[in-house]
């Protein structure tokens, strides 16, 4: 960590992993909870219980993203590899167990040094040291942050060719605006003529969409709630978990799928201290997830200083990886 410098400079949604601190949750649910329309960041969700059931989503039939972008790295990996320098630092942003790392690093060998950042240290920890394990002629730098905030790359990175990886369209969790910012910020750290290989979600019809954030098991309405369970825990609340709906919809002007938690009645909520009331029908907005064009994004990530050089695009359900260069 100390190899690593930072700034103050954070975004409203800054990045999955548990290990908040507890402070920031609360201030976030407090801040949240007090707006005129209610809203929660993404990022809470991933306490443990939150992790696991994202996994689980991970494996649903409804939810594609996932099995899409891996299978479509697995057959890109090879011509990915290509665009990778000899003796390159490969940052990885919200690295989680780094598994789909491990596609690239496989058709990459020349890849020298492997930089992930990730909140959660445990989930860090894990994936360095069975990264280590596995690619002893690999140099593992981790960093343990937000990924929003890494301002300096590792001194083991330092004079070598620099690629950014920053799968799952995460990405698409952030509003355009701080999505912009966030390019921005990653094309400082990554430096000129970096690459940076990030995973996007394509716009599709709206009924795969939907289903994909509300599946018939129940899983992503169980992952939804579970943010309220964490409060109770956490914050000392009384939220009446049988009193909130999970509504998943697509706002089309937006491009984005919006989660939500629906009061289903009038009612009054205690929270730290704080009794927040809720009409009926008024929803608590937990989530962003936008979806792209290629062009689109490619429009968005211009606007950062970072010119598309290649793309390589699943079918049907449709999903893409960009590689940007800087
Ligand atoms: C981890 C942000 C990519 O938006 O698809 C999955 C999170 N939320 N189901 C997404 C999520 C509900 C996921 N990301």
């Amino acid at each position: 960590q100390q190899r690593w410098m930072f700034s103050g400079v954070r975004l409203a949604m800054d990045g999955a992993g548990e290990g908040d601190a507890p402070s920031e949750f609360e201030a976030d649910v407090k801040a949240g909870l007090a707006r005129p329309r209610k809203s929660i960041p993404p990022k809470h969700f991933y306490d443990a219980e939150g992790s696991r059931l994202f996994e689980a989503i991970t494996e649903l039939p409804e939810y594609y993203p996932t099995r899409t972008e891996v299978a479509l790295l697995r057959r890109s990996a090879d011509e990915i590899a290509r665009l990778i320098p000899d003796g390159a630092a490969l940052v990885e942003f919200g690295s989680g167990a780094s598994t789909k790392t491990r596609i690239l690093l496989d058709a990459a060998p020349q890849v020298a040094v492997y930089a992930p950042i990730d909140i959660s240290a445990s989930a860090l920890d894990a994936a360095a040291a069975s990264i280590r394990a596995d690619y002893p002629g690999l140099r593992v730098a981790p960093l343990r942050d937000d990924f929003t905030s890494a301002l300096r790359l590792p001194a083991e990175a330092e004079g070598a060719p620099v690629v950014g990886f920053f799968p799952g369209s995460t990405i698409g969790n952030f509003t355009r605006d701080e999505a912009r910012a966030f390019l921005e910020a990653a094309h400082r750290l990554l430096g000129p003529g970096a690459a940076f290989i990030v995973g996007i979600d394509l716009v599709k019809d709206e009924a795969s969409l939907v289903a994909a954030y509300d599946d018939a098991q129940g899983v992503t309405a169980a992952f939804n709630r579970n943010l309220l369970t964490r409060i109770n825990r956490e914050l000392g609340g009384d939220f009446d978990l049988s009193a909130f709906e999970h509504r998943a919809v697509w706002n089309a002007r937006e491009s984005r799928i919006e989660m939500h938690l629906v009061s289903a009645r009038p009612q009054s909520v205690r929270v730290a201290g704080e009794t927040y009331r809720f009409d009926a029908g008024e929803t608590i907005h937990t989530e962003n997830s936008h979806k792209f064009t290629v062009d689109g994004f490619a429009a968005l990530a211009g606007q950062a200083g970072w010119r598309l050089e290649q793309a390589w695009q699943s079918g049907e359900p449709a999903f893409a990886l960009v590689l940007l260069r800087g």
